[in-house]
């Protein structure tokens, strides 16, 4: 386990992702702007996203190797039924490192047509990819990460796909780009410290946000609070050089709430473990739709 390799690990995804998706540097530079940070390096980053296809040789079972490697611990499991997926959280190795959220079609539960179509890219792959790869060498894993696992799929096939299911259809083209960071709120100062002011911030600021189930999403238990942008739609090349228009990758923002046990802990003690842990199922499956048509067409 390598800690300096999991970080230029993380330092990779960041950098692609800022690349594709203008509202990271958007929302770092409005916070710098508003004199919230002074770095980028200042924003604490609650959690990273993949979305993987539920197939053998891939899916969550393949992609969390390289983190388990890393000191990554598998948490708990959400089921989202209507979306047909499943998910895992993981624990990073230290309080530092973002925590890890993996999703997985459950492409069995999706229509024949829709299975062929998928089966006809992944059935590439005939050994686990992740396996072929040295996970100690964060280049390798970088370029794995950003690299083609099937061919370039024909905007025929993502459409069809993208009728039955939008993750399916995000997936077979972005693959294991970054589907998200989350900026931690609670630990910034007064006025940017609760996802509700925040999302205040970022309207004034130009942002769209995702309202499905509301623009703020909280836990049943009223600790975990989170709020997403819409993500903006990118010309992507498919198949035979055709360009189509995609959603690309979005930004989230999560306040944890200190624990009722902690509540009377002095302000500057409180750590990490005194707040919320995990993830909400019903949080995740509205925020899940920052890259469905009916969120990105608002943008
Ligand atoms: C992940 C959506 C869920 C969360 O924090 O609950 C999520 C996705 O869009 O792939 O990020
Ligand atoms: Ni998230």
């Amino acid at each position: 386990m390598s800690n300096t390799v999991l970080a230029a690990v993380l330092d990779g995804l960041m950098q692609k992702y800022k690349e594709r998706v203008p509202d990271v540097a958007g929302v770092i530079n409005a916070l710098r702007q508003e004199g919230v940070i002074a770095n980028a390096s200042d924003i604490e980053n609650d959690h990273i996203a993949f979305r993987t296809i539920g197939v053998p040789f891939l899916g969550i079972q393949s992609l969390e190797k390289i983190f388990l490697h890393y000191g990554y611990q598998k948490m708990e499991q959400y089921y989202f039924p209507s979306k047909k997926l499943d998910a895992f959280w993981y624990a990073p190795p230290a309080p530092e490192y973002p925590r890890i959220f993996i999703s997985e079609l459950r492409v069995k539960d999706l229509s024949n047509a829709a299975q062929q179509i998928i089966y006809s890219y992944t059935n590439e792959i005939i050994a686990d990819p992740v396996d072929a790869i040295d996970v100690n060498n964060a280049a390798a894993v970088d370029t794995f990460l950003h690299s083609g696992l099937w061919r370039l799929p024909t905007v025929e096939d993502f459409t069809a796909l993208a009728k039955e299911s939008e993750y399916a259809a995000w997936v077979i083209y972005n693959r294991y780009y970054l589907n998200h960071f989350t900026v931690s709120v609670h630990n910034l100062k007064p006025g940017y410290n609760t996802v509700a002011a925040f999302n205040t911030f970022l309207e004034r600021n130009g942002f769209t946000l995702n309202d499905a189930g509301g623009k703020i999403k909280i836990s049943a238990d009223g600790n975990l609070l989170q709020s997403s942008t819409v993500a903006e739609m990118l010309d992507a090349v498919f198949a035979e050089g055709k360009i189509h228009r995609i959603s690309g990758s979005y930004v989230e923002f999560a306040e944890r709430k200190v624990l009722p046990q902690f509540a009377d802990m002095p302000a500057l003690e409180i750590k990490r473990e005194h707040r919320r842990e995990g993830f909400e199922a019903s949080n995740a499956d509205k925020i899940f739709e920052s890259t469905y048509a009916a969120q990105t067409i608002k943008r």
